[in-house]
């Protein structure tokens, strides 16, 4: 959704704030993204746990619940984040796996606004 401002303001000659309706500026909000962990049969439960407290800083008891969405439904957000500290964690998250050599998968979703 974007806003258009047809006023912006301006100082008169007395130096008093008027707006120039000649001015249009538009502005939007930013969008964001869901860092989503998907499901494997592999990575241990306690992985995942401790990637969702050291990387999305999550409490324990919330890890907890995520991870076993995840392992449950096949997939949870584990955060919402700007597209570049989204795609920072995803990233984060992955080579930690892959030193681990575990196959968890994130991915980087944009959120869908409401209208
Ligand atoms: N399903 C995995 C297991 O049983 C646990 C798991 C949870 C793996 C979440 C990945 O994103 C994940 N060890």
């Amino acid at each position: 959704m974007s806003v258009d401002f047809d006023e912006i303001m301006m100082t008169d000659i007395d130096d008093q704030t008027i707006a120039d309706p000649s001015v249009t500026t538009k502005v939007k909000r930013p969008s964001m993204y869901n860092v989503v962990l998907l499901n494997d049969d592999f990575t241990p439960m306690d992985f995942v746990t401790q990637i969702l407290t050291d990387i999305f800083s999550h409490s324990m008891e919330d890890a907890m619940a995520i991870m076993l969405e995840v392992h449950h439904y096949g997939r949870a957000v584990a955060g919402t984040f700007t597209k570049e500290i989204a795609t920072e964690k995803s990233e984060e998250a992955m080579k930690l796996a892959n030193i681990n050599e575990f196959p968890l998968v994130t991915t980087v979703e944009e959120v869908p606004y409401a209208s």
